[in-house]
């Protein structure tokens, strides 16, 4: 008889991807006049789940978006290094999301070419060693608050 789920070492070895985890989340400093910014960041998540919404303290920023960098033709070519929100004209080749499906332990990076958050009428130029907050809320695992890093270290 086959009983799953009894492996103890197993079940310890995966305690750390149990919980809902958010890292690396980070944006660069903001050009001169620009009030536009891409977050970036890495969500892990142990179940099903999906991000519905994503906010900012309006101290920050008005809104935050999630959006789908779209490439050429779907030839894997990823990386589009200036799709950085720092003109209009890069705003044309977005994609909103209104959400995002998480599938479980599988890490879904928001990164530069890809998904990303943008970040929109900022209250104030974003400078390097500047931190804000930014809460993702999920269907199942409700909202969590991380802290951005302004950062050229992207
Ligand atoms: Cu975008």
């Amino acid at each position: 008889m086959v009983t799953l789920g009894a492996c103890g070492s197993e079940s310890t070895a995966r305690n750390d991807v149990d919980t809902l985890t958010i890292t690396d989340a980070r944006t660069r400093p903001t050009s001169p006049g620009v009030d536009v910014a891409a977050v970036y960041l890495d969500v892990t998540s142990p179940n099903d789940d999906t991000i519905t919404a994503v906010s900012t303290p309006t101290d920050v920023a008005a809104k935050v978006t999630m959006h789908q960098a779209m490439t050429a033709d779907g030839d894997g070519m990823g990386a589009m290094p200036g799709m950085d929100h720092s003109t209009e004209g890069d705003m044309a080749a977005m994609d909103a999301l209104t959400s995002v499906s998480l599938s479980p332990d599988t890490t879904v990076s928001f990164e530069p070419g890809g998904m990303h958050l943008i970040v929109e009428n900022l209250t104030y130029p974003l400078e390097d060693g500047d931190t804000f907050e930014i809460t993702l809320t999920f269907a199942v695992a409700g909202q969590r608050t991380v802290t951005v890093d302004v950062t050229n270290d992207i």
